[in-house]
């Protein structure tokens, strides 16, 4: 069996990650796959509640304690990502650690620091980025409730994002409408996951 894809979908505020795993995860079991959504940050958790408090401006927490629980809510969620991955569920994660570099280091902190609490982490076999200027951004609903929805940290954080990219991202253009996007998207996903399947049929010739 082949083992599950990793496809996170990463991106500026309000480009549509959320709205789109939702949409992939749904294509994805109506063609019969075994899939889940993992959001990050997990809000669920207990150190997931301290962060929707920080985010919520309900608690101060210094840059680098809310930098390192950002990553402890991933690493707790590691062990199950995992087993799902080898079990063979595709797995569509909503932010991951780019985000966690890119937020941080646009506050000030220095990047290789950032970088360094999540190595290790199980990374990903696809990453979207979801592409979008700022002030379109503002346009879009909710935006400028939490505490990192202004202009100003929200134009370091996607300069950050664009020095991490690597010429595996997939670019998305996330001013096109939400279809178009979701059949860009769905269809490179496809591709991936065939790909997956095909070197498990030649690993078990072998
Ligand atoms: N953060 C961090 O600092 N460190 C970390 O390690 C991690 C995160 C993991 C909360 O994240 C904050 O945590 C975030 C980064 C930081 N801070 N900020 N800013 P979150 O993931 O929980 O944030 P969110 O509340 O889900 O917002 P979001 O991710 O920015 O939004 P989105 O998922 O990209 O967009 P959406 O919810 O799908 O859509 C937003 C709105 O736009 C909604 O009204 C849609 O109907 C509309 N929309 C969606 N697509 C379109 C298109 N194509 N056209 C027009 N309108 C659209
Ligand atoms: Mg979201």
């Amino acid at each position: 069996m082949a083992r599950g894809r990793f496809i996170l979908l990463e991106g500026c505020d309000r480009a549509g990650k959320s709205t789109q795993c939702a949409k992939l995860v749904a294509a994805l079991q109506d063609k019969g796959h075994a899939v889940e959504l993992c959001k990050f940050p997990d809000r669920t958790t207990t150190i997931g509640q301290m962060i929707h408090a920080y985010l919520t401006n309900a608690k101060e927490l210094d840059d680098k304690a809310i930098h390192l629980l950002f990553s402890a809510n991933r690493w707790e969620a590691m062990q199950q990502m995992k087993r799902k991955l080898r079990a063979g569920t595709h797995l569509i994660v909503d932010r991951y650690a780019y985000s966690g570099v890119a937020f941080s280091t646009a506050k000030g902190l220095d990047l290789t620091w950032c970088k360094n609490p999540d190595r290790g982490l199980v990374r990903p076999d696809l990453t979207f980025f979801l592409d979008l200027p700022t002030v379109e951004a503002e346009k879009r609903g909710g935006f400028g409730e939490e505490r990192y929805e202004n202009r100003e940290l929200q134009e370091k954080v996607r300069e950050v994002f664009l020095q991490l990219k690597s010429k595996e991202w997939v670019m998305i253009d996330a001013r096109h409408s939400v279809p178009t996007m979701h059949h860009e998207i769905l269809k490179v996903t496809e591709d991936k996951i065939r790909e997956g399947e095909r070197d498990a049929e030649f690993a078990e010739e072998d």
